[in-house]
This record gives C-alpha cells, structure tokens and sequence, in this order.
C-alpha cells in the first residue's frame, strides 16, 4: 500500500469525575488521533500519551513532533506492505512506543476497512463479549473509596482494581475487601515503592488480590523479583514491560507472574499480540490495561482482549465510566460484567467528525 495522507488531532476530552493516581490527577484527557488515508479510504487510530510526562516520559507532546518530523515522512508517499511493513520503515527510528502505535492502529483500521474485515478477526481474537473490570482511583476517605467501588459493583462489574500509593495501601484496602469479601480485587501502584518502603504491600497477601501492579520503578526488574519471593500475591508488571523481549526477560526472573498488556505502551498491537502468545505459551496469564482511551481505543482493546490468552478481565470499562460524549459510535455499554467486541470492518466503531471538532485543540495535515 501507499499512505497519501496522514491527519493528527490533539483532542481534549473532558472525565465525567477526576482520576487521582500515585503520579497524579487528570480531569480531561489529552490524546492524539491519527488518521491515514490511501485508495479512497481512511483509517483511525489513538496515540494514548497524554498531556505530561507523569505514566511515562512520551507526552501528546513528544508524540505530536515525532509524528510530524519523523513517522509521517518515513512512511507518506512510499509503498510497504502493511503492519509489518510500516514497522519495517520505523526500524531506524528509537522509542516512542505510544506515538509508533497510534500510526499502527490507523493502519489496522485501513486493512480491517479494506479486506471487510473486523480487527477480532485479524488478530485471531475470538467471541462475542470479553469480561471487564473497573480502574478506581484514589479517594480521600476508605469511605468515599467504598462507596465508589459499591456504585460500580452495583452497575455489574466483577472485578475492581484500586489505585494505591504509600500511605495508602493497607487501610484502603481492607474495607473495600471488608464490604465485598467475594469481589475479584486488585491494587496498582504505578512504581510508587522502593523494596525499601514495600513492607505494606507484604500485609496486602492478608486480602486475597488477583495481583498487585507495578508496585516498582519501570526500570527495576531485579528487585521485583526479590519483592515476588516475599509476596504470595502474584506480581503483575505494567509500565516495565515495553516488548516481548522485556517480558521473557521479566519472567525469567520471576519479576511478575501477570502481564498487564497495552498496545500503546509496547509500540503497537502487533507487539501487544507477541507478548500474549509468548505468555501464553508459559501459561502465563495477561490482561488488558487502559489508558483512558477515547471509543477509538477501547474498540480496539476490546479486540485484542479477546485473544485467549487474556484470562483475567481488563481496564477496559463501559463509555459512560470516562466519557459523557465521545468521538466515536456506538459507544460501549456494560452487559452482565462484559462489553461486546465491534464486529464490523476495522476498530468497528465510526468517528464523529463534529464531536473531533468540538474538543480539538490542534490539527495538522500531511501528504
Ligand atoms: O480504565 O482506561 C482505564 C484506566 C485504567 O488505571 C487505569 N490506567 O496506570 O494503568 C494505569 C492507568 C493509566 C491511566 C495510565 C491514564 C496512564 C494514563
């Protein structure tokens, strides 16, 4: 194929309630979207970095300049074959794991379009519904923090992960576990300990979580391993694992035993698929993480959690959890604990160009 245009958005949309996390609090949410057209159709994807450098060092930002001086240039006007195509002409090009999926997305959105089909079927994902979960941040109070989780447990949601930090962890957790002793729980720490200040999470083996997120630094795969043997609790990796690669050598050192699998974080679907299949085949379970995607996004991690291997529910919550109007249709609406995943051609949802309009703060195109 030949790309003959490639449109970037910067958009804004705003939280129907702020998201507080251990690096920080976001009421609207930033991202990018990419559109790339050829042969008379065009494709959509979403560059989950957002505004700052808080989850990791990319930003709307840094995604926006290295699309325009570097991605774009490398692919418009010439001809390469598909995903592993466009991956082959970034090669040259280091990091920006989020900026180099959004392009990819696109262009699984393209191919869905132009082969009629929908992306489930082309990552070989398979059924109807994926299971999710909900991602509750952190609130001031174990009161108001059980009273959140109760609003989502009432709207259906099987399986809650609560935001923590150091100071708190322990206390949170007990009286959420407390008024739902049978809810599947899980906490995230986005890196917020050292092995140092990890003694807290040692009393959380007390609660029964599926896991316990990222409690270290991204870069630390030594010392989650050491954290591991002193924890019954699973440990389920995130921000570390940036490749396939980084996740064999993650496992070998029994630094996790779950992945948390995003697509923008490890620099496509593609890579997404490779990490699942590589997990799979140690029997290993993954799930899927979320970035407060946009219905672009959640369209197309609701087709990547339907790959078998994602055994545990992911981040991947119903439209009217982040947004009250989205850019894209139809939105996602929560059934007994499950969403469904889009079976029209591409992501299978379809943008709204005056909703884009409406929170766009930037555009810009190239050919
Ligand atoms: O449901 O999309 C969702 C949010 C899930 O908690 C969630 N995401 O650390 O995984 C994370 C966190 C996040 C949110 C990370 C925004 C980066 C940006």
């Amino acid at each position: 194929m030949r790309l003959e245009r490639v449109e970037l958005f910067r958009i804004s949309m705003p939280l129907v309630g702020t998201f507080r996390t251990s690096f920080g609090e976001v009421s609207q949410r930033q991202c990018l979207l990419i559109a790339v057209s050829s042969q008379g159709l065009t494709g959509w994807g979403e560059c989950v970095a957002d505004a700052w450098p808080g989850y990791s060092y990319e930003t709307a930002g840094t995604a926006w300049e290295i699309l325009e001086q570097h991605f774009v240039p490398a692919l418009l006007g010439q001809e390469f074959d598909g995903v592993g195509g466009l991956h082959q002409r970034l090669a040259r090009f280091r990091g920006h794991p989020m900026a180099r999926a959004g392009l990819e997305m696109a262009l699984w959105d393209w191919l869905g379009r132009s082969r009629g089909q929908s992306l489930q079927a082309l990552l070989g994902g398979r059924g109807e519904r994926v299971e999710v979960g909900v991602s509750v941040g952190i609130e001031p109070t174990p009161e108001a923090l059980v009273e959140r989780v109760g609003g989502y447990v009432d709207q259906g949601y099987r399986r809650v992960k609560l935001k923590i930090e150091p100071g708190l962890d322990v206390e949170p957790v007990r009286a959420v576990r407390g008024a739902f002793p049978d809810l599947r729980l899980q906490v995230d720490a986005n890196a917020a300990y050292t092995l140092a200040t990890a003694g807290p999470l040692e009393e959380l083996d007390a609660f029964d979580l599926l896991l316990i997120e990222q409690p270290l630094a991204e870069e630390d795969l030594l010392d989650h391993s050491r954290l591991q043997s002193r924890l019954s609790t699973p440990i389920c990796l995130d921000e570390s694992i940036g490749s396939a690669a980084a996740a064999q050598q993650a496992l070998a050192l029994d630094a996790c035993r779950v992945i948390n699998i995003k697509a923008g974080r490890v620099g496509g679907l593609a890579e997404a698929v490779a990490i699942h299949d590589l997990c799979r085949s140690q029997d290993v379970p993954v799930w899927c993480g979320g970035m407060l995607e946009t219905g672009l996004g959640r369209a197309a991690n609701l087709a990547l959690a339907s790959l078998p291997g994602f055994t545990l529910p992911g981040d991947i919550s119903a439209s009217d959890r982040y947004y009250a109007e989205d850019i894209a249709s139809p939105r996602f609406d929560l059934a007994d604990g499950c969403l469904t995943v889009p079976q029209s051609p591409g992501l299978g949802v379809e943008l709204d160009r005056s909703a884009l309009q409406r929170f766009c703060l930037e555009q810009l195109s190239l050919s």
